[in-house]
C-alpha cells in the first residue's frame, strides 16, 4: 500500500525525531488523532518519562501522554534503527547558535544521518527545526540520499516551520495553522496528507526555501519590532516620555498597527537566535541584512542598560551598586513560563556579581538559577527578604507574584516590564 494511501485511511505509522518542546505536543497531536507514534531521543530520561505516562513538558498535561502510551499510540526509543517501521518522520531538533553566533547544524545533520540507514521506498521526511533558506536541500536532502533513495522519486522531503508558542493556552499544535513546502510538488502533496491527519490547517508554498523563510520572517519581525520599542524607550526615558503610555495609546489605532513591549532584552530559543541563521546565509548572496545586525545590537545591549538603571537609581539612594543585596523577580526568559533558556536574567545576574552586587532570586516557576556554573540563592518572597534588600528588579513579570507585597517592603523597585504600572509606589522606578 502506497503512503498516500495509508495516510488517508489512518494506518501510517509516525515518527518524531527529539521530544523536546516542539516534538513532545506533535507527537501527542498524532497520537490524539489516532496514530501510531515512534518517539526518538537521544535522552533516556525522556523516554523513561514518557514510557511511565509523564509529560516534562508543561504545555502537555502528564494525562495526555498517559493516555497515548496506555493505548499503545505512543512510544518513545534511542534506538534509531526502529526508523524504518514509520512511514513518516519529522525532524524536530534545537538549531542553536556557536560561539561565534553562526549557525549550527550538528543536531540536524546528527538527526538525519540516524535515520538514513534505515529509510525505506515510500517514506516522508519533514524537517521542522528553524533554519536557513536552503538547509532542507543543501543539508538534509544529501544525507537522507545517501540511503540510495532519490528525493521525489523514491522517498519524500519537506520543510514544515514548528510555530510552538511556549504558555501559549490558546493557540496550540493542533490550532496554530502549519506551512509546509516539499523539495518537489509531490513531497508538498504528501506531507501536506500528513499533518492535516492531525492539524487543523495546512498552507502550502512552492518550495522548501520559501517555508524556511516564512518562519525566519516570523521570527525578524518580532526581533527588530521589540529592538524598535527597546530603542524608543532609552530615547523616551531620557525624554521624560512613558514609552508603556505611548504603546497602549498607539495601539488603540484598530488597524495598521501591532503593540510590541521593550524589556531587559530577548530570551528563548528562537527569537534571538534564528534571525542569525539568515544574516549568517544573506552573506553567501552578498547581502548583509542591517535590519537584523542592528536588532540584535540594540536588543543585547539591554541587559547592560537596565544594570546602568539599577546604578542611577541605586545612586538616588546614596547607595552604590557594590555589596548591593539585588533580588531578581522573575528570572525565566518570559513570564509564566519555567524556561530559562538565553534569559536576559543570566547576563543582568552575570554583570550585577561583576560589579560586585549581592544577588538572588525569586521565580515561582524556576526551582534552580545558575549562571556560570555559580548558583544564584533563590530566595522567598518575603517582607523581611524585601526589607534587608537595597533592590528588587522585576525582570519577568509573572502572574503569580504578589507585587502588592513587594512594592510596600521595598525601598526601590526596578519594573523592566511595567508589571508596576497599576501601583504608585515612590520605590517604583520604571524601565
Ligand atoms: N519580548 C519582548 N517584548 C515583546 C515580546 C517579547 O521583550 O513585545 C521578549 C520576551 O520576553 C522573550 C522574547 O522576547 O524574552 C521572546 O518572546 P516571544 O513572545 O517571541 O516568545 P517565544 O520566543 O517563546 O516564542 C516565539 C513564538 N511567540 C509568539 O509568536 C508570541 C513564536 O514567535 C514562535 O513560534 C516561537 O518563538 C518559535 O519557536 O520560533
Amino acid at each position: 500500500m502506497s503512503l498516500e494511501q495509508r495516510l488517508r485511511e489512518g494506518s501510517a505509522v509516525f515518527g518524531v525525531v527529539g521530544l523536546g518542546y516542539v516534538g513532545l505536543p506533535l507527537a501527542v497531536e498524532m497520537a490524539k488523532a489516532g496514530n501510531r507514534v515512534v518517539g526518538f531521543e537521544v535522552d533516556q530520561s525522556k523516554v523513561d518519562e514518557i514510557a511511565a505516562g509523564r509529560s516534562y513538558i508543561p504545555d502537555i498535561p502528564g494525562h495526555e501522554v498517559a493516555t497515548a502510551v496506555e493505548a499503545g499510540l505512543i512510544e518513545g526509543t534511542t534506538d534509531f534503527s526502529r526508523a524504518g517501521e514509520c512511514d513518516a518522520i519529522a525532524i524536530c531538533v534545537p538549531t542553536p547558535l556557536d560561539d561565534m553566533k553562526e549557525p549550527d547544524t550538528s543536531y540536524m545533520e546528527k538527526a538525519s544521518e540516524a535515520i538514513a540507514p534505515y529509510l525505506r521506498p515510500g517514506m516522508l521526511i519533514t524537517l521542522e527545526s528553524t533554519t536557513y533558506p536552503g538547509t532542507t536541500e543543501e543539508v538534509i536532502q544529501p544525507i537522507l540520499e545517501r540511503s540510495g533513495l532519490k528525493v521525489g522519486t523514491e522517498i519524500f522531503l519537506a520543510f514544515s516551520p514548528e510555530r510552538v508558542d511556549p504558555g501559549n493556552q490558546k493557540f496550540q499544535t493542533k490550532n496554530t495553522p502549519k506551512v509546509v513546502g516539499g523539495v518537489t510538488p509531490a513531497c508538498t502533496s504528501m506531507s501536506k496528507l500528513f499533518y492535516e491527519r492531525f492539524i487543523d490547517t495546512v498552507v502550502t508554498v512552492s518550495s522548501t526555501r520559501a517555508a524556511e523563510m516564512t518562519k525566519l520572517l516570523e521570527n525578524i519581525f518580532r526581533c527588530v519590532n521589540i529592538a524598535l520599542v527597546n530603542e524608543l524607550l532609552v530615547l523616551s526615558e531620557r525624554m521624560g516620555i512613558n514609552i508603556w503610555e505611548v504603546i497602549d495609546a498607539a495601539k488603540t489605532k484598530p488597524f495598521g498597527f501591532m503593540p510590541f513591549y521593550p524589556g531587559p532584552g530577548l530570551g528563548g530559543h528562537c527569537i534571538p537566535i534564528d534571525p542569525f541563521y539568515l544574516s549568517w546565509k544573506a552573506r553567501e548572496f552578498d547581502t548583509h541584512t542591517e535590519f537584523i545586525e542592528l536588532a540584535g545590537k540594540v536588543n543585547e545591549d539591554m541587559p547592560y542598560y537596565v544594570v546602568r538603571r539599577l546604578m542611577e537609581s541605586l545612586n538616588t539612594h546614596r547607595k552604590a551598586l557594590a555589596g548591593s543585596r539585588v533580588v531578581l523577580l522573575g528570572v525565566a526568559y518570559k513570564k509564566d513560563i519555567d524556561d530559562l533558556r538565553e534569559s536576559p536574567a543570566i547576563k543582568i545576574a552575570r554583570l550585577l556579581r561583576e560589579k560586585e552586587a549581592d544577588v538572588v532570586y525569586h521565580d515561582p516557576y524556576v526551582e534552580r538559577f545558575e549562571v556560570d556554573g555559580c548558583e544564584v540563592p533563590s530566595v522567598a518572597l518575603t517582607e523581611s527578604e524585601c526589607n534587608a534588600s537595597d533592590a528588587v528588579v522585576v525582570v519577568t513579570d509573572h502572574s503569580n507574584v504578589d507585587y502588592h507585597l513587594v512594592v510596600r517592603s521595598t525601598k526601590l523597585v526596578l519594573d523592566t516590564r511595567n508589571a508596576l504600572a497599576s501601583f504608585d509606589g515612590q520605590s517604583v522606578v520604571r524601565l
